[in-house]
This record gives structure tokens, sequence and C-alpha cells, in this order.
């Protein structure tokens, strides 16, 4: 099932039909550790919408209301070589190293909610940033007890330029106005997704293709439950918390972002999220 935020209540989508929850608080909605069985309930009393040109599809928001935005880091080894090599330079290499064997994973605070932009918003690159990319990224959505209880699609824009330069230029390198995209829905599953999810990342520049790469959850060094179990083991999060779980996919060293490039990140059972760079 996908939930998606509208300006005016939730939408509940499921095998193509859409319904709106009686429930318009997102924060309400959402943060309960049986979510799908919840919505299973609510379901029955619903009666699906029609929309047409008189009465249109509302626009869909960001799937975020009072969430915190975390990211894990160095979680694939494509992430944890191409960050060796930006920062061999400044002596940051063998920290990355270190983190993706360590026992405990790397997380940073990555957005504040009302700084998160929805799919068809706009992502940026720092102006004082010379070499930027996005992260595609499978993106967990854990109830205030912890619990996994829902996915979403997430793009952590980075600047290679300023975190190469000093690892602990991180947060310049990841938290900005714009640096941040969830969407397009929350999807809540009966049952954890695989390890065979793929997920894909095309950029197309002036209408054409500059770069695409795919990578599955395999690849993944750590397992949700243990980003999660780290993340919410020292921290209370009353609303909830939305938990990037790192890139595996990272373009040539030779490859920036610019403005004006559509970047199209899609995680199969979720969707697609669409994002112009400004
Ligand atoms: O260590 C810096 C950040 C890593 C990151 O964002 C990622 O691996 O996705
Ligand atoms: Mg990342």
């Amino acid at each position: 099932m996908k939930l998606y935020k509208t300006e005016n209540g939730i939408l509940l989508e499921r095998d193509d039909l859409f319904y709106r929850l009686h429930e318009n608080d997102w924060d309400v909605a959402v943060n309960r550790d049986d979510l799908y069985e919840w919505l299973e309930i609510q379901i029955e009393n619903l009666i699906p919408l029609t929309f047409t040109d008189d009465i249109p599809m509302p626009e869909i928001l960001a799937p975020v209301g009072s969430q915190e935005v975390w990211a894990s880091g160095v979680t694939y080894f494509r992430s944890r070589t191409a960050r060796m090599e930006e920062s061999e330079k400044a002596g940051g290499g063998s920290f990355y190293d270190r983190v993706y064997e360590a026992e405990r994973p790397e997380l940073f605070f990555k957005s504040t909610a009302w700084r998160v932009v929805g799919n068809h918003g706009t992502v940026r690159i720092r102006r004082d940033s010379t070499w930027d990319v996005p992260e595609p990224e499978l993106t967990l959505f854990a109830s205030s007890s912890g619990t996994l209880v829902g996915y979403t699609i997430g793009n952590d824009m980075s600047s290679r330029s300023i975190e190469g330069e000093n690892p602990l230029y991180l947060p310049q390198a990841k938290s900005y106005t714009g640096s941040a995209a969830l969407g397009p829905c929350l999807y809540v599953p009966e049952f954890p997704l695989g390890d065979d999810t793929v997920i894909d990342i095309a950029i197309v520049r002036s209408g054409e293709e500059v770069f695409s790469g795919e990578v599955t959850l395999s690849q993944m060094k750590r397992k949700p439950e243990e980003l999660l179990h780290y993340l919410f083991r020292e921290m209370a999060f009353p609303h909830g918390a939305y938990l990037m779980t790192g890139t595996g996919i990272i373009p040539p060293s030779d490859f920036t972002l610019q403005q004006g490039d559509i970047v199209h990140i899609s995680i199969e059972p979720i969707g697609t999220l669409t994002n112009t760079v400004g």
C-alpha cells in the first residue's frame, strides 16, 4: 500500500485505486507499529476516488510531516572507495575504510521536515561547490518505537568537493537548502523489501541521459534494522523518523551535476522520484 501526502489530506493507493483516509494528520496516521494492518482496516470503510478534469488528482507533497531525516554513510563498497579517493589529499582516506568495517555505522543528520523536497521539486547544488552528485538511497521509515513500517526513495544530494576537502565539512556537504528529496509516497508493505530490490538512477541533461546506474540491496553491507537500531539507541523520535540507507551508486570522478539536470531515481515497488537540479 502507498500513502501520498496532499494539501488537504492523505491518499491511500492499493491495486491502482485511490482512497482518502479519514485521518488527515500525517504524523498521527503514520506513527504506528501496525501501520500495514491499520491501513487494511481503514480501507474496508473507504470508497475509491475517481479523478476527472473537474476533480483532478491533488498535488502530491513530500511524504513527511514532523519527521526528521537522517542518513547512513559508507554502507556500500562503492561509497567507501569513492570517498577514500576524493579525500585522499586531505588525509581522510582511512576513515571511510574503517567505518565501512566497524561495528558502529556512520549516521548523520540530513534534514528537518520542512526543508525536504518532494517528487518533481527542485533539489540544489551549493553555489560554493564545484563537484556535486545525487545519491539514490532506499529510505526507511520507522515509527516512534524504532519499528520499520515503510519505505520511500531518497536523494541525498552531496557536495564531493566540500566533503573531499575535509571530512569534518560533512554537515556542509550534506545539509543545505534543497539537499534532501523524498518521495513520491510512503510505501507500506506487508513484508520487508527483499535483497533483490533494485535501486536505479538516470540523470538527464538537455534531453540526453548522461549517467545511469543500478544496484541491489544485496550489496548493502548493513541491514536496515541494524541502522535503525543505532539511530534509535540514544535518541527519541516522537513522530517516527526517516533514515536514508546510503548510496551504492556514485558517478565516475569526472562527472558533476549541472543546473537543469533531471534526476530520476526508481525503486520498483515504491515508484520513481524525479527532481530537477537548481
Ligand atoms: O561519509 C559520508 C557520507 C556517505 C554517504 O552519504 C553515503 O554513503 O551515502
Ligand atoms: Mg548518502
